[in-house]
């Protein structure tokens, strides 16, 4: 965050709002005993995270589930669509509230389009016939094909997960942020890496870490392995110019205490976690800053 505030091109982005960015960023944290990159120089919300990654492992893609677990980070998107597409002045709030209450508004307005979830678990493929003419294939469960390589082909270089399908990228409501995931096993434990295309590192950032750091931990829990490292990497890696206030108070304090993450229960397959299953002890962080998410 120091070197990006000093040293960052600032640029015009997509939002409108510019940054300070750096291309080409890479941080490494050792997994073992428990230890997380969970940031401790302001309290980072670790449950709405990892109910993020669980509602990912679902395949679901409407927001409605999170909403209706209180979890509001993706709401700005489906309600920035109704918007541009209605017309109608309907204020973020009244957005929500509607999606949460009514099915069938949010099964036409709380979709992102095929993102994250959908590729994970459901990665769609197509059958052609010889005329020319295809149909819907069965999807690819990349989640479950991952566990299984893990267990029975653990020396493979080809352990990926992905969630840039370049075919469906124009229907996403942003085109993943946190794209390509590699593993790879070695002396019994299993090293995570993340290729993160674009990262906001006020807020985005400290989430992107959390959960990485959970999938990796849930992998090597399934595939009866020890976590080993996790190496995130970023391409254009940058600070919005309008969270000044956030950056300057985050810099000013220093790290406090090592958390640690406990999961409390083997559950039978990588899609059975629940929430009570994570227990995070000697998380004593600074207090919460909140910034506005560029849209
Ligand atoms: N767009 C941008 N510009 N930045 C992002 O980080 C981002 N992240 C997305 C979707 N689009 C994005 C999905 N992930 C927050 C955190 C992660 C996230 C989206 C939003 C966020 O606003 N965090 C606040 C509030 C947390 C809460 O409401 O619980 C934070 O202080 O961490
Ligand atoms: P972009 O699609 O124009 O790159 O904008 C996406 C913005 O969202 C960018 O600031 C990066 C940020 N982001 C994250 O940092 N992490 C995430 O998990 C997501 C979904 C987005």
């Amino acid at each position: 965050m120091r070197r990006i505030w000093a040293e960052g091109n600032e640029r015009v982005d997509r939002t409108g709002i510019g940054t300070r960015s750096v291309f080409g960023a890479t941080l490494r944290f050792d997994l073992a005993d428990g230890a997380m990159p969970l940031i401790t120089t302001k309290r980072v919300y670790w449950k709405t995270a990892t109910r993020e990654l669980l509602w990912f492992l679902t395949g679901e893609t409407n927001i409605r589930p999170l909403v209706l677990q209180g979890v509001k980070i993706w709401n700005e998107w489906p309600h920035a669509r109704y918007v541009r597409e209605t017309g109608e002045d309907l204020s973020l709030d009244a957005f929500v509230e509607r999606i949460a209450e009514d099915e069938v508004f949010a099964q036409n307005w709380g979709d992102l389009g095929p993102v994250y979830g959908k590729q994970w678990v459901d990665w769609p493929t197509y059958l052609y016939r010889k005329d020319g003419t295809y149909e819907q294939g069965p999807g690819i469960n990349q989640v479950a094909d991952l566990v299984e390589s893990l267990r029975t082909n653990p020396g493979s270089r080809r352990h990926i997960l992905e969630g840039w399908n370049v075919a469906e990228l124009d229907r996403m409501a942003l085109p993943p942020c946190h794209k390509t995931y590699q593993f790879h096993v070695a002396d019994g434990k299993l090293n995570g890496l993340l290729y993160q295309r674009s990262c906001d590192v006020a807020l985005g950032l400290p989430f992107n870490l959390w959960s990485a750091a959970l999938l990796q931990r849930m992998l090597a829990q399934q595939a009866d392995l020890e976590p080993g490292e996790f190496v995130w990497m970023g391409g254009d890696t940058h600070l919005y110019l309008n969270h000044a206030h956030l950056i300057e108070e985050q810099l000013a304090r220093e790290p406090q205490g090592h958390p640690r993450l406990e999961i409390m229960r083997r559950p039978a397959t990588i899609f059975d976690y629940r929430i009570e299953d994570f227990e995070v002890r000697n998380y004593t962080p600074h207090g919460a800053i909140k910034a506005p998410v560029a849209v």
